[in-house]
């Protein structure tokens, strides 16, 4: 693409955005404060580094088997750095525990410590990475269909264990990095079939959450991720919706918006407005369910342009920490995060140029044909020419021209592993 080309079609829509009353200027300066915090398991299809065997289980599945998965540390931070080449702007890398540089040694689940962790602070720093994390309490002999809210008191304080390690990890990470890493916490628990103790397990889960969270920690956050069901525990899942924002909100804790872990028609952008007002911040999951929660690929479509819009509308971009959470085995798992990572920009970019100024007035004055109309003719702004300024401000791919970089990648690296 000629590059004089995205210089004038960027000064032709500033134009008309200025005409209907945003400055294009300003909004790129904004999107590039949009960190996206990039999940590393898409790069193997959430297998990790533990040596543990392939456990599967824990309600998730990642489909397919192209070829080139990252089969150790230095094939994901070779993967991630590429990805980065690719998209614009500063992000974050979420971690799994299992994804620790254990250096070939058996380290249990509530043996992890931050040593582990080490090397990938100082890589991150190195790439101007941030880092996220998360506990994991799926794929171990002991994680069965019941983990925090187990019964067994054994199994339990296991992972109450396991999490408050996760926790110090945590901690010491967002220390290193000045910056608070935000721990998420997702457990699969539930039960296949018909459920007769649901009270009793939700009890146990929010006995095993007070533990875990009695230590307080100033360089990290804490977040609780909801779920509808898993594979394999269809009837019953403890940690739901109405579980975790009932938490959240009494102790004050983030609540995990995954856009897979809800009924299908539900609005996870209307629960933006609501959250915020009754949590402390959010953190997002966004993913792509077909049918159920099958984390496809992060496209750009009406979902998750509707969410950065309520999260812009709300201005609530300093509330709301953006993370990517699919897996798909089944394509080239490099493009497979840069299509994610960018269509969830491009989703923020259409947020930040919206003409909310006169949307408002219209609605305020009740002229809903006129918010109608512009809402429509927001759509088919030219937007995209700003998306292109934005990459060629940032020296990466312009347009489609990603695609044959990740295929020079693929048979350069990716096609001899
Ligand atoms: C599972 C949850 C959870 C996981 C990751 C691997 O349904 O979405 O966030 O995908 O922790
Ligand atoms: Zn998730």
């Amino acid at each position: 693409m000629k590059l004089e080309f995205v210089q004038k079609a960027y000064e032709i829509a500033k134009e008309r955005y200025q005409s209907i009353g945003v400055n294009a200027e300003e909004v790129l300066e904004q999107l590039q404060q949009v960190s996206v915090s990039i999940h590393c398991w898409q790069a193997d299809d959430v297998t990790g580094f533990e040596n543990l065997g392939n456990l599967g289980g824990g309600g998730i599945q990642a489909t397919g088997n192209y070829p080139g998965k990252a089969r150790n540390i230095a094939e994901i931070r070779q993967d991630i750095e590429k990805v980065l080449t690719l998209v614009g702007g500063q992000h974050r890398l979420n971690l799994h525990a299992i994804y620790g540089d254990f250096q070939g040694k058996i380290v249990d689940r509530n043996e992890i410590e931050a040593v582990y962790f080490t090397s990938w602070m100082q890589w991150a720093k190195e790439k101007g990475l941030k880092l996220d994390f998360n506990s994991t309490s799926f794929g171990h002999p002991k994680s069965g269909d019941l983990t925090l809210a187990n019964p067994d008191k054994s199994i339990r304080d296991f992972w109450i264990e396991h999490t408050r390690r996760c926790r110090h990890i945590s901690e010491e990470m967002g220390k290193f990095q000045n910056d608070p890493c935000i721990m998420n916490l997702w457990i699969h628990d539930g039960m296949k079939d018909l459920t007769v103790n649901r009270y009793k397990y939700r009890q146990i889960l929010e006995q095993s959450l007070d533990a875990i969270f009695e230590k307080e920690y100033r360089n990290m956050k804490d977040c609780i991720e909801a779920k509808l069901f898993g594979i394999g525990l269809e009837s019953y899942t403890v940690g739901s919706y109405d579980f975790y924002l009932g938490y959240g909100v009494k102790k004050q804790k983030i609540v995990t918006l995954d856009t897979g872990h809800f009924h299908l028609s539900e609005s996870i952008a209307d629960k933006i407005p609501s959250l915020l007002l009754f949590t402390p911040e959010i953190m997002l999951h966004v993913s792509r369910p077909i049918r159920w929660d099958s984390d496809h690929v992060t496209i750009l479509n009406d979902d998750v342009t509707e969410l950065a819009k309520e999260i812009v509308r709300a201005d609530a971009l300093s509330r709301v920490h953006i993370g990517l959470d699919y897996f798909d085995a089944s394509i080239n798992r490099i493009g497979a995060y840069v299509i994610g990572i960018r269509s969830t920009q491009k989703a923020f970019l259409q947020a930040l140029l919206e003409p909310i100024g006169k949307l408002r007035e219209y609605e305020a004055n009740g002229q809903y044909f006129e918010r109608l109309a512009l809402l429509e003719e927001a759509k088919s702004l030219p937007w995209n020419a700003v998306w292109d300024y934005f990459c060629l401000k940032n020296d990466v791919a312009i347009g489609e021209a990603y695609i044959s970089e990740i295929q020079q990648y693929e048979k350069e690296v990716t096609s001899k592993r």
